[in-house]
């Protein structure tokens, strides 16, 4: 028979070799025909299914509410920053991806993963959190520097209207708007914020499509696919800013004394 030499690569997502490329199986004609969007294209790219309507739609959902929060967060700063510094438009995009973190942007995993565990274990939100503070965690998918129990986040609102909407269960996101109101009960900014309600809602998303198994949920929540929704959306905002910048012809920034505490 055929020796086939030991390849170096295995890929199982995509394949070009034939006449027209293909993201799991799917040739790029059928998506076109098909009328496919972006949710089709990540479902296929990253879950390796086709996922039902509701679910690409609240992909793209996700993606539409985290494209950009405004020059001032982490991310954008950095971005405006580094295009100021006269670099090109992938220095500027990554400077400002590379903030994402714990702490702004990337707590979708960590969120899905917390919520998830204590749910399922039956804890009650104060046995939940009152547990992450004696371990010195910070509760991810809580908390907001803006926001707060009187200025909620539009985006959390829209996200949970469209699951209420379309979802067969709430499950996951019912236990975190839990957490949250045991959480508001000590202070006024520690609401569920965007990646809170992305990380709980996409739980809710596996377990209630019928499309993934016990496994295949663990394997997704323990890699971390989640705070990929977020890298991908902020990279939309991030080019932005980089081009707004430019095309302001902006001159390098130099942060003010007069917002330095210099102190010894
Ligand atoms: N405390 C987000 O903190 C922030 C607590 C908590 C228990 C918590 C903080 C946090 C978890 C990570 C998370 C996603 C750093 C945020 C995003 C996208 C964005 C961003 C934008 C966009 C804010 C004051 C007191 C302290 C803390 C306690 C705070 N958070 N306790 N669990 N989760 N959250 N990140 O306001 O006793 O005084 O020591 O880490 O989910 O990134 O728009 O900007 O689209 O771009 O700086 O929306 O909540 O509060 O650090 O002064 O803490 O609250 O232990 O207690 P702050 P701090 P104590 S969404």
């Amino acid at each position: 028979g055929k020796v086939r030499a030991p390849t170096h690569i295995i890929s199982t997502i995509s394949d070009d070799r034939g006449d027209e490329p293909c993201y799991a199986g799917v040739p790029m004609s059928t998506i076109i025909q098909r009328g496919y969007g972006v949710g089709d294209v990540i479902s296929l790219l990253w879950f390796k299914r086709s996922l039902p309507r509701y679910c690409t739609q609240f992909i793209e959902i996700c993606v539409m509410l985290c494209a950009d929060h405004g020059p001032c967060v982490s991310g954008a700063h950095n971005t405006i920053v580094t295009a100021r510094a006269g670099k090109d438009l992938v220095s500027s995009l990554v400077s400002g991806l590379l903030t994402i973190g714990p702490r702004f942007g990337g707590a979708i995993d960590d969120a899905a993963r917390y919520f998830k565990d204590a749910c399922d274990r039956g804890l009650t939100p104060y046995e939940f959190v009152e547990g992450m503070k004696k371990k010195g965690i910070r509760v991810p998918g809580i908390g907001h520097r803006i926001k707060s129990r009187d200025n909620r986040d539009k985006r959390v609102e829209l996200l949970q209207q469209y699951a209420h909407t379309h979802f067969p269960s709430v499950k996951y996101m019912g236990y975190a708007v839990q957490v949250e109101a045991y959480t508001l009960s000590k202070a006024n900014n520690l609401v569920l914020n965007v990646d809170g309600a992305i990380g709980s809602l996409f739980l809710d998303l596996l377990a209630g499509s019928g499309m993934f198994s016990k496994q295949e949920i663990d394997e997704i929540v323990e890699i971390g696919y989640l705070n990929g929704l977020f890298v991908l959306a902020r990279s939309i905002g991030l080019i932005g800013h980089t081009f707004d910048q430019k095309r302001l012809k902006q001159p390098l920034y130099r942060h003010p004394w007069e917002d330095v505490l210099y102190t010894k």
